[in-house]
Parts: structure tokens; sequence; C-alpha cells
């Protein structure tokens, strides 16, 4: 397998010192399964690596195993990382998958569904560095549960200015499109609760069973945590597709400023409130209120801003402002990329 076909570029190649070029295809905790030139093999993580407290690899990171055993022993720094809030109380980052290109945030057509969500897994997507891309699933039971899909197709388009495709896995409807957003070598990720779907749309891309499906609760549509391994399957395409567990909650791993970018129709009626920090929270004279938005739109955005909020004044400096330096580099590169095309 040629390295490049896995996503090696020259941001890597320029990182690469001794050891051999692999990339993790699948991590559990302490399990890796890595791809290299010469095929899959499972790795460990070196000793060296562990004491510095240096990067633990995860899903989509390149690294270097040692010449004579399949053992990591460097993580290359990464392009783009997507990670949330860990779950619970504790302030610190927890990665989900690294180096991705594009992320698919996949939410069912059916009594599951929730645009506050999808707000949400925006502003994760925004803040990784990666495409967003929405993708409303199991279209073949929107009428049956009083969704329209167009409209929701055109409001979601409005405000998420990213690609939104309503799409049925299981029936096959509407993937013809999906390819056509990445390029051969790119990595895409899914991203969603669980039962949305996500493996069924491995499954169909791949043309084969390949990940295990699990039925969804009859009362309220959601699944059983099927998924329990992040795993990364070569498209047909040439393109790399990670298959993740449903999330149960995805709290913000981001800076106050970064939810903005997500919100632009709010921040731009928000240039009129009466105060400069408004924060649209009662305050008199305060344009968002009186806009028409979409109340819950607006609620959602004042709720992820006093999480964000929050998060700034109770996190670690030192680590925030690492994810800071981090995000400036990533977005250096994703105004180059601009600038030089996709
Ligand atoms: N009607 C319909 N059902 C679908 C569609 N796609 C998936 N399903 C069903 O939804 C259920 C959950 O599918 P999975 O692919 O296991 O969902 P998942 O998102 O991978 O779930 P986790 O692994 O638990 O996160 C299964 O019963 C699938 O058959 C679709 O397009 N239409
Ligand atoms: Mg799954
Ligand atoms: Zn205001």
């Amino acid at each position: 397998m040629q390295l490049e076909k896995l996503g090696w570029n020259g941001f890597f190649a320029s990182q690469a010192r001794a050891g051999v070029p692999a990339r993790v295809a699948s991590a559990t905790r302490e399990h890796f399964l890595v791809w290299t030139e010469n095929g899959e093999v499972e790795a460990s993580v070196s000793g060296q690596v562990r004491r510095n407290g240096s990067t633990w690899p995860a899903v989509g990171d390149w690294v270097a195993l040692r010449p004579d055993a399949p053992v990591i022993q460097q993580v290359f720094e990464r392009r783009t990382v997507l990670s949330r809030k860990h779950p619970g109380h504790a302030m610190d980052e927890q990665v989900l998958a690294t180096n991705i290109d594009a992320l698919f945030i996949v939410s069912g057509l059916d009594g599951d569904y929730n645009e506050r969500r999808i707000e949400r897994y925006l502003v994760v997507a925004r803040q990784s560095g990666a495409r967003p891309v929405i993708l409303l699933n199991k279209s073949d039971l929107a009428e049956q549960y009083r969704i329209d899909v167009g409209e929701v197709v055109a409001r979601l388009r409005h405000w998420s200015g990213a690609p939104v495709l309503a799409v049925s896995a299981a029936a096959g409807d509407g993937l013809e499109g999906l390819a056509d957003l990445l390029a051969p070598g790119e990595t895409a990720a899914l991203i969603g609760s669980s039962g949305v779907g996500k493996s069924t749309l491995v499954n169909r891309l791949l043309g084969q069973s390949r990940q295990v499906i699990g039925e969804v609760q009859a009362d309220d549509n959601r699944g059983r945590h099927t998924t329990t391994v992040r795993s990364m399957f070569i498209m047909p395409g040439g393109w790399l597709l990670i298959d993740m567990p449903g999330l149960r909650e995805v709290q913000l791993w981001a800076s106050p400023e970064q939810l903005d970018a997500s919100f632009e129709d709010v921040r731009e009626i928000a240039q009129a409130c009466r105060f400069r920090d408004c924060t649209h929270n009662d305050e008199p004279g305060c344009a968002v209120a009186a806009s028409g938005l979409d109340e819950d739109r607006i609620e959602n955005y004042r709720k992820m801003q006093r999480e964000l909020d929050y998060l700034d004044r109770k996190t670690d400096k030192r680590l925030m402002s690492e994810t800071r330096a981090r995000w400036k580099i990533i977005h250096k590169a994703m105004r180059k990329k601009t600038k030089d095309g996709w």
C-alpha cells in the first residue's frame, strides 16, 4: 500500500525521522492497529512515549514504529484534531480522531431528529479544522415522522453554510453526491448519536458488511451503542472513512470565540445591539432578541456561550493556550489550503 493512498503528504514527511511511518487505523485505549506500506500490524506504545507524557495515539494519527518491532515511538504533529470535553467533571480534552479532512455529522430523520444537536456538532467540526458535511440519514422514514425533508435541508444549508445531504443508508438513496466531497487520500469521520446509521453507511459505501449494525429502541429511536471501537476503512473511491461509536453527550472543547463562526447570522444581527458586550440575555436594546430569529437557535447559542465561558474560566490556562496555539496552526493551514484550492 502506498502511503499517499493512506493520506501521507509533505506535512508528515517533513516530521519523519527514524522508524517506519504508519497510520493508526483503529484504536482502543491500549490496542492499536496500524497500516504501513507493508500492510496491517498490531502495535503497542513505547515506554518512552508513555514516560514523556507525549501525545497519546488516536485513530487517524501518523506515527513512527521502531524499525525492529511494531512499537509506536513517535506520534506526528496533527493537521486537524477532532475532540470534545471529556465526559464528566474532568476539565480535559478527549481526542476522538485526528488528521481528518471532513466530518460527517449524521442524524436520523426520525423521532430522534434534533437541530440543536446538529448546531453543537457544527461547533465541534469548526473547532477540529475539518470541513463539516451534514448527513440526514433515514430519509425513507421522514414522511412517517412528519419531517419535511426539503424544508429541513434548505434551513440547515442556510444557517450551516455546509453541504447538506438527505440520504438513506438502508435503501442506498442519495449517496451519489457523497463520494464527490472527498478526494482520494482524504479522510472523513462519522459523528452522531447511537442508532443514526453510521455503521450502516460504512457498509453501504463499502458494498460489504464489515461493521455490526444494531437495532434502535422503538420508543425513542435511539441505538444501543453497537460500535465500540473507532476504526478506519478504505472506500472504493480511494478516500478513507472512520466509523466511531455513537456519542451520548457532546460537551464542547473550544474557545468562546470559536462559537461565533457557527452563528454568523446571530453575530451579524448582534452588531445592532445597544451594548457592545451584550450577552443577548434580556439586556435592553438587544437586537438579537428582537430579530425574529428562531428562538431555540438563539437559546442554544446562549447555552453554548455559557458553557464555553465556564470552560474558559475553569480550564488550566496553559493547556488551553496550547490548544489555541494548535488552532492557530490549523487555521493558518486552512487559509493557505483555501488559497491554493482544496
Ligand atoms: N429506515 C432506515 N433505517 C436505517 C437506515 N440506516 C440505518 N438504519 C437502521 O438504524 C439502526 C442503527 O444502525 P447502525 O448503523 O447500527 O447505527 P450507528 O449509528 O452505527 O449506531 P452506534 O454504532 O450504536 O453508534 C439499524 O437498525 C439500521 O438498520 C436508513 O437509512 N433507514
Ligand atoms: Mg455503529
Ligand atoms: Zn443582544
